[in-house]
């Protein structure tokens, strides 16, 4: 089979830039190595910012998250006995709306569905071959049949564990990585949420944030120890635990409830350059990882998915310059974001072996903050997603 571009990867990156091509003439196809369910039964980012979901209207998607999704003003921060509000509105007239990706990716999908769009499921045993040629082409397995798909571009959307990244030349790439020692334990529970806004608690156990996906499904975390296992964790050990983390006027009213869904993330910093390598292009995940701290992951693989579509439109409209230009252009962005999301954990979360000095950091910037107008500015302009 012959496309314009093949897309590895069937998660937001992949779906997302499958639907902008499409919306343009380009023909692309996507190739995801799991089922659908299963991609669908993965419970991952929660905050989007002003940007994606800008991005998600143009691409026609935008009505569910308009219908459903909250829009917050702000967030809070608990920590070092600071109880500090961030107004996102006032300080940069933007908002964040929280919109499971769960639901943007089942959003991506009826509507690759509806247009006709080629998704092929359990794509197997997909290798990359001859990207840094004029001629392209992906073979892969569906059913135990040997596939090939002849394209002009490769777009790599299948995530850190993906095959995309490490087709580009090891010799020829440059990784940054900094894995934190600890993971984020998280629970889905059919409670009402803590807060009308996010509450991200530091603590001297540990780092705890309340979020939601709607008013009766709330989606908790904990900073757990990277020895720590899903199966030690308990629903009653858990929410004792968020309610240690949190001030008492908080704990009293947080609503307990069974988990419908309990995970353990581990929590790094990845950057993988460049982005892109003859006619191969890396999006989302696939380059680059940040700690949810920030709620940046979903974010970045938005801007890198809208880089990268207008570049190949362009492309194929005779512009080459922003293809050229995309890795740098990319990379500009993430590295920014990556910087605030490893902020954000390192002023949240607890390094006990880092000893009382990081402690009194982490103080001594929490009460700049309240005192500062600029800086909780700063860390909107950030939350809120640096412009495109
Ligand atoms: P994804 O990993 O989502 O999608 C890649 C797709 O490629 C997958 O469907 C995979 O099956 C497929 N694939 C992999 N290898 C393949 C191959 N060889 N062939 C074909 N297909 C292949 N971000 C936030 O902002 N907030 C959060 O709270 C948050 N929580 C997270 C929790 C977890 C456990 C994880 C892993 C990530 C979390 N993230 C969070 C980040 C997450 O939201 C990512 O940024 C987002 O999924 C990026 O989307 P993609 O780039 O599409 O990568
Ligand atoms: C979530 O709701 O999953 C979420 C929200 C904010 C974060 C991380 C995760 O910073």
């Amino acid at each position: 089979m012959r496309h314009q571009v093949c897309i590895i990867g069937g998660g937001p990156s992949g779906l997302l830039l499958a639907l902008l091509l499409h919306r343009a003439g380009v023909d692309a196809v996507v190739l995801e190595r799991r089922s659908r369910d299963y991609v669908l039964s993965r419970i991952r980012a929660g905050v989007l910012e002003q940007g994606l979901c800008d991005i998600l209207r143009k691409a026609g998607v935008g009505a569910r998250l308009d219908a459903e999704g909250f829009v917050h003003d702000g967030t809070l921060l608990v920590a070092h006995g600071r109880r500090l509000r961030v107004d996102f509105q006032e300080t940069t007239g933007k908002t964040v709306t929280i919109y499971g990706q769960t639901e943007v990716t089942r959003d991506l999908y009826a509507e690759l569905d509806r247009i006709g769009a080629k998704v092929i499921h359990e794509a197997e045993e997909v290798a990359i071959q001859d990207a840094d040629t004029e001629a392209p082409y992906v073979l892969f397995t569906l059913n135990g049949e040997e596939k090939r798909v002849d394209c002009d571009y490769v777009a790599g959307c299948d995530g850190f564990h993906g095959v995309s990244r490490r087709t580009i030349p090891e010799r020829l790439r440059q990784q940054f990585e900094h894995v934190y020692p600890f993971g984020w334990l998280g629970i889905l529970s059919r409670t009402r949420p803590l807060q009308d806004e996010l509450v991200y608690a530091g603590h001297e156990r540990g780092f705890a944030l309340c979020s939601m996906r709607n008013a009766r499904l709330s989606r908790h975390y904990l900073q757990v120890p990277l020895t720590d296992t899903v199966e030690e964790w308990t629903d009653e050990a858990f929410w004792a635990e968020l309610r240690r983390r949190l001030p008492p006027d908080l704990a009293e009213v947080l609503e307990i409830g069974p988990s419908i869904e309990k995970s353990i993330a581990p929590l790094r910093s990845f950057i993988s350059e460049p982005m892109s390598w003859g006619r191969l292009f890396l999006a989302g995940d696939a380059s680059h990882i940040v700690p949810p701290t920030g709620a940046k992951g979903l974010n970045l693989a938005a801007s890198d998915v809208w880089y990268l579509s207008q570049a190949l439109i362009a492309r194929y409209a005779g512009e080459e310059s922003l293809l050229r230009d995309y890795s740098a252009k990319a990379l500009a962005r993430v590295w920014k974001a990556s910087r605030f999301s490893w902020a954000m954990t390192r002023l949240l979360h607890s390094f006990p072996a880092e000893g009382p000095f990081l402690a009194r950091m982490q103080a001594a910037e929490l009460e700049h903050l309240a005192d500062s107008h600029a800086a909780q500015t700063s860390l909107a302009e950030n939350y809120v997603g640096l412009p495109y």
